[in-house]
């Protein structure tokens, strides 16, 4: 076993134990020394972040230590790697220009974006540059020249949230001549296909609360989903409530199944029973179950009948009487692997017990991902239990804390974009001159003017020219990263603002260093679901070398382009702090909470608020399951739809009217599979996707200097590849280099390489070049889940691995631009 491995497997364990706070003490000052920072001096300052809240000790201007806030049932550790990000090496420290673009001007030698040749400039230099790019693209290509549509998970607050502030310059100052996005890569299949099924989106929504769950559930469920991994995340600031019910669960001694071609942090943390499946088969396997109910009339036809619609519709398919396949037991097991009598077993072991079928969303970023969730609930339909305590299914347990009761709270307003926010989703924002389904970059990219579905509509990829990207990071999060090099030499301009120096902005013309959020003062609320607080999120140091802030940086520009009032509305920070905590304070009145005037919430730091009794014991649905008239769905139906005829009328092929089984474009266990083994590529335990890639904590979890390749020990054996080796992990569409992890956490015919390993190619801005280092959407496909939804397939993709053999070359990832 290496070094690396053992350490690996101690901090998994570590984050398993809830007295991890003792440890999350300071990092030994490194690395930074200019414009380090005045603010803050003596003492602790409280901010928060994605991974929780946190105090940090600063001295003489240096941010030395940090530590989890005592609210905070189970840090995330993390916690270090948050305070190694401000003084990383892969700092951003001033803007900088790519060479050719400089000297040639935009467009120049696009071919070259990558390969690292920078030249530092003045703020003021690269100012006038975005700005004049900006209105020069405008000018010849009209409003849909500038993507604008940047996604990403930025970080934490209400002022500083990056997106929003760029489409709010491009808002005011060119009148919303930009190109946007519509969804996420999260849930993109699950949030367009859950309304015609249920009326809302389910990916984010609360769920039953866990104290119902530990008092009523019998078999708990986790159908790819790792919570006790992704819940150390929250997209406003964590609050890892979930944790400590997580452990009365776990003391009840009931039953946790893990299904999951894993053995995930989850099924360890539970001594669950693991199944694995055949990765992207499960809607077969949900099918077999759902067939064994069927055949042996254990389905809950009064349920159906009163709460659903269309199930008539579906049994044909269900029996084989509609297409001759009837998808028994027998056939779901052909396909998935879980043996026909165990899939019989599930069935029967559903149907007899309180059962809450929790399903993670890697399920739904595959190729026809839509149907796994659309199965799923309807295999909950039929056992009946939805809106029962502790019963049904829940697609957001694994995600922000969610089922943490909620507190009687408020909710602080935030900035907007300026443009027309879509009511309870606010990240679906109407702004700008078009918008596309925000996976489908490259494809715009390629495609300018060519027809796309979606949902229903059929829409024009715009030609768009330039992009400007704040606070995301696509040359980690997008697929198939060669044809992805590629396409991105249509840009004739890039900017990217960030901190680090991402392969994102390696892969620009122009790269501005923004602050972090430790360098400038922000509010927030604590806990996606729980709300339980309210945090002042303190400035810690004064921002690092020549870092701006976000708002600062788009404010200058919207008054460049002659709209600067529009953009400040004549607040600066504070102002604007002030503004959305009146917000809190007017709901504190109608709530019936005391809400103490601003001036004594930022002194105290944090306002933290009771949970009331009821929202322990809220259950999903159990309005509906009470009154189904006066609580209808809002679906056309008002009731679940296992059939929808508005996705009917829309006639996609690849997405038909009921959940459906449709082969993926590759998998693993067909005859025609090009490739041996199934690549999952889930989410990271030591980060936040690429976040945190560029800090110490790398060295907690790298092998042989790379991201970890987990691999089965067969598989291993039968490649002669030890624990420790480098290996080369290939397909048709890229290659990388990783360190193997010899385990039997994995099931045979599957390797694990994590999402958000930094793209480090040999030969940069080459597509094909090898990546040094594990950016695992070198191996992914790059294609829409289908036309109902078009969200990404990043858990779509097979591949094989072998030794590698030669000398492995630098990773050269982590060490900023050679120019600088
Ligand atoms: P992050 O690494 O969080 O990844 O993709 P996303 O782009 O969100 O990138 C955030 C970037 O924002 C970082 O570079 C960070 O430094 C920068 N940043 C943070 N704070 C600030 C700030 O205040 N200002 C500025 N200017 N920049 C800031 C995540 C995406 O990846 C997601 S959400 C999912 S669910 C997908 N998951 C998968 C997957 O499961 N499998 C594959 N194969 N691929 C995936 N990609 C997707
Ligand atoms: P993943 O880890 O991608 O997380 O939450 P999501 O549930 O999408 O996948 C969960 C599990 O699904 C993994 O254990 C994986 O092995 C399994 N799996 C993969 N393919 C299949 C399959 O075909 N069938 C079955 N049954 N299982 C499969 C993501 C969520 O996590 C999101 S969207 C974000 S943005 C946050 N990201 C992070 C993060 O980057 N790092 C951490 N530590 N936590 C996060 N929380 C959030
Ligand atoms: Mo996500």
């Amino acid at each position: 076993m290496s070094a690396n491995r053992s350490y690996y497997v101690n901090r998994r364990d570590f984050l398993l134990s809830a007295s991890a706070l003792g440890a999350l003490g300071a990092i030994a000052p490194s690395l930074l020394t200019a414009g380090a920072a005045r603010a803050a001096e003596g003492g602790a300052v409280l901010n928060g972040s994605h991974w929780g809240v946190f105090k940090a000790t600063v001295q003489d201007g240096r941010w030395v230590g940090i530590d989890a806030w005592e609210g905070d049932p189970h840090p995330s550790p993390q916690l270090p790697g948050v305070l190694d990000s401000v003084y990383s090496p892969t700092r951003i420290k001033y803007p900088m220009v790519r060479r050719a673009f400089l000297e040639k001007g935009a467009g120049a030698d696009v071919e070259s974006r990558g390969n690292g040749d920078f030249v530092r400039v003045s703020w003021e230099k690269a100012m006038e540059l975005v700005v004049g790019e900006l209105k020069r693209v405008n000018e010849t290509y009209g409003p849909e020249g500038i993507f604008a549509g940047s996604y990403g998970w930025k970080s934490s607050g209400k002022l500083h949230n990056c997106q929003s502030l760029l489409r709010r310059a491009l808002n005011v100052g060119l009148k919303g001549a930009f190109v946007n996005s519509t969804g996420d890569y999260s849930t993109a299949a699950s949030q367009v296909i859950m309304p015609h099924v249920m009326g809302t989106l389910e990916v984010y929504e609360q769920q039953t609360a866990l104290p119902v769950v530990v008092e009523s559930t019998d078999v708990l469920v986790f159908w790819g989903a790792d919570p006790i991994k992704t819940n150390q995340i929250g997209w406003t600031v964590a609050d890892h409530d979930t944790y400590p019910y997580m452990e009365e669960f776990k003391k009840t001694g009931k039953k946790v199944i893990c299904i999951d071609p894993v053995r995930t942090q989850t099924a360890k943390f539970f001594d669950a029973e693991w199944i694995t499946v055949r990765p992207q088969t499960d809607v077969a396997l949900m099918l077999g179950i759902a067939h064994t109910l069927y055949a042996e009339e254990l389905h809950d036809a009064e349920f159906l009948d009163n709460y659903t619609v269309g199930f008539d519709d579906f049994v044909p398919y269900l029996t084989g009487d509609s297409d001759g396949t009837p998808k028994s037991a027998e056939w779901a097991s052909e396909i998935c692997g879980v043996p026909a009598d165990k899939i019989k077993e599930l069935a029967k072991l559903f149907q007899s017990n309180r059962t809450m079928l929790s399903s993670g969303w890697s399920l739904q970023r595959q190729h026809h991902g839509e149907q796994a969730h659309w199965m799923l609930v309807t295999l909950a339909s039929m056992l009946g239990q939805i809106g029962l305590p502790g019963g049904g299914f829940g697609l957001s347990y694994h995600y922000a804390n969610g089922g943490a009761p909620s507190a009687n709270s408020p909710v602080l307003a935030g900035i907007t974009d300026g443009g027309a926010a879509v009511e309870g989703a606010a990240w679906l924002t109407q702004a700008g001159a078009a918008s596309i389904p925000v996976a489908r970059v490259v494809d715009m990219l390629e495609n300018p003017g060519a027809d796309f579905n979606f949902n229903g509509k059929t829409q024009k990829y715009p030609a768009v020219k330039m992009a400007y990207w704040v606070g995301g990071n696509p040359f980690s999060h997008h697929q198939d990263r060669n044809r992805m090099v590629k396409a991105w030499q249509k840009f004739e301009t890039v900017i990217v603002q960030d901190f680090q120096w991402t392969a994102s902005a390696r892969f620009a013309d122009i790269v501005l260093p923004a602050t972090t959020a430790y360098e400038r003062n922000d509010i927030e609320n604590v806990g996606d679901y729980s709300l339980k607080a309210v945090l002042a999120m303190k400035k810690v140091i004064d921002p690092v070398f020549e870092a701006r802030n976000d708002f600062d940086i788009f404010a200058e520009i919207a008054d460049k382009l002659g709209a600067g009032d529009a953009f400040t509305e004549g607040k600066d920070e504070m102002g604007w702090l002030k503004e959305f905590y009146s917000a809190a304070e007017q709901q504190g009145a109608a709530k019936n909470i005391e809400v103490p005037d601003f001036d004594t919430f930022w002194e105290k730091g944090v306002l933290t608020f009771e949970i009331p009794e009821e929202a322990k014991q809220y259950v999903r649905y159990g309005d509906y399951r009470e009154d189904p008239l006066l609580e209808p769905l809002g679906t056309p139906s008002g009731k679940i739809e296992i059939f929808s005829r508005n996705i009917e009328k829309m006639g996609y092929e690849d997405c038909p009217a009921h959940p459906t089984w449709m082969e993926p474009v590759e998998r693993t266990g067909t005859p025609d599979a090009k490739f041996p083994l199934h690549v999952d590529a889930a989410h990271p335990e030591w980060r936040l996707h690429s976040q945190l890639c560029g800090t110490k904590l790398r060295d907690e979890y790298m092998v042989a200097g790379r991201e970890p390749c987990l691999i089965n020990a067969k598989d291993a054996e039968a490649r002669g590849i030890a624990d420790g080796d480098v290996v080369r992990v290939f397909n048709d569409r890229g290659q990388l280099l990783a360190g193997a992890i010899v385990t039997e956490d994995v099931a045979p015919g599957v390797v694990r390489v994590f999402e958000g390993g930094w793209y480090s190619p040999v030969e940069g801005g080459t597509p094909g070049s090898l990546d040094a280092y594990g950016d695992v959407n070198c191996l992914t496909v790059d294609i829409g889940t289908s036309s109902l939804a078009q969200g990404n397939c990043g858990h779509t993709a097979i591949a094989d691995v072998e030794k590698y053999t030669e000398t492995p070359p630098a990773v050269t990832a982590f060490d900023g631009p050679k120019a600088e």
